[in-house]
């Protein structure tokens, strides 16, 4: 056995808005190109350059698009799209279903990479982070770094904004993509935004951006001209934000993490096996170990999952979710071995084997334990 990797991600907290006051750095705002279409294109390179989308639900019947290619986009496909309106905009339209594991666990690698540059990062989405780095650092020669350790390390292609603040970083990465890494200066925050339209800020969803509209509101300069009373006044506390938003003010903080989001281990055999007593027998192995990180941290896990690596590198993941969540190392083995069984294609040999849990929540202490602690 080579070697144990244990991949931890984070959930969110917020700051102490104290830090507010002091001199702000750089954010910087991450977001994957078409992610799971370039996840998809990572497993089957043939489908590069072509127009296909990851759908969800059936293939043939009412399933949507969950995201399409840069090529499919050209011919109005996007996300949420409808499948059948895709395929009459598109002709040749190349389908793929969605594997979701696989999606978590690149966004698991793609955070771990993103660790390496910063401890200050907040995850937003599955495919979004938010970087801060000090107020003297060179931002720009920063976010080129990332990009291309995102593209080397792990393949993947994605667009960097950044700006004083997350709001301003995330609009200059919208506007970037794809594969684009834009920079808006301290102090032009406000003309950077002006000639936009309003639905580029975040939260401004299709029914506002009607109200906006019949108040003579179409961009963003239009929305700052507007008194903040009045917008107050019409849109309650959003009221504010929007306000502020159209001068390109965020004084928002990075929300940290503080629990993990999943834990796993895998090992990689010296000599590709098929020998399942041997698959087994590191499971039960790395089920020890995962247990006792979770009771260490004091957390529970409901969904266990497993990694297969063949010798040609094809990898499969495949979760369980559990009735009831777990740290017992017997029931995460019994897990895995029952994923095992279930998804190991018996006349191929295997490189590598993972076992993990996700969808963790924190572990009610037993009546003993807490008398134990008080003691
Ligand atoms: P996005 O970052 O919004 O989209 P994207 O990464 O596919 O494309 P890009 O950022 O280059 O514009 O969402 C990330 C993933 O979330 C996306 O790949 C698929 C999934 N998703 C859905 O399943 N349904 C949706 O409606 C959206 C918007 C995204
Ligand atoms: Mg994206």
């Amino acid at each position: 056995m080579c070697y144990f990797l244990v991949v931890i991600i984070a959930n969110a907290s917020y700051e102490e808005p104290s830090v507010i006051s002091k001199e702000r750095g750089w954010f910087i705002f991450i977001d994957l190109d078409a992610f799971y279409a370039s996840v998809e294109i990572l497993q089957h390179p043939e489908l590069k350059g072509t127009p296909m989308v990851v759908c969800m639900g059936s293939l043939q019947g009412r399933g949507v698009v969950s995201t399409a290619s840069y090529e499919a986009r050209k011919y109005g496909v996007h996300s949420g799209m409808p499948l059948r309106r895709a395929i009459s905009l598109c002709p040749g339209l190349i389908l793929v279903p969605a594997h979701h594991a696989l999606y978590e666990e690149y966004s698991a690698r793609v955070y771990a990479l993103l660790k390496t540059f910063s401890e200050r990062i907040q995850k937003v989405s599955i495919d979004e982070a938010c970087l801060e780095l000090d107020p003297h650092s060179e931002p720009e020669k920063m976010a080129l770094a990332i990009q291309s350790a995102i593209k080397e390390k792990l393949g993947l292609p994605s667009t960097i904004g950044v700006a004083s603040n997350k709001l301003v970083a995330k609009i200059a990465c919208d506007l970037a993509k794809p594969n684009g890494v834009k920079v808006v200066p301290k102090g032009t925050e406000k003309t950077f935004l002006a000639p936009l339209p309003v639905e580029k800020i975040p939260e401004v969803g299709p029914a506002t951006v009607k109200k906006l509209h019949t108040m003579g509101v179409i961009t963003i300069d239009d929305l700052a001209k507007i008194p903040e009373e009045q917008l107050i006044e019409r849109f309650g506390k959003r009221g504010r934000y929007f306000h502020l938003a159209s001068l390109g003010i965020d004084l928002s903080p990075l929300e940290l993490e503080t629990r993990p989001r999943s834990m796993s281990r895998e090992v990689t055999f010296n000599k590709d096996t098929k020998n399942l007593e041997l698959l087994r027998k590191e499971l039960y192995s790395m089920s020890q170990k995962l247990a006792e990180d979770l009771k260490i941290q004091g957390l529970v896990a409901k969904t266990v999952f497993i990694k297969l690596r063949y010798s040609d590198f094809s990898t499969l993941l495949r979760q369980l979710t559990l009735t009831s969540p777990t740290h017992n190392p017997l029931e995460i083995a019994s897990c895995g071995i029952l994923l095992l069984k279930a998804n190991l294609q018996k006349n191929r040999a295997v490189r590598l084997i993972g076992l993990g849990v996700r969808n963790l929540i924190a572990r009610n202490k037993t009546k003993k334990e807490e008398k134990e602690e008080k003691n």
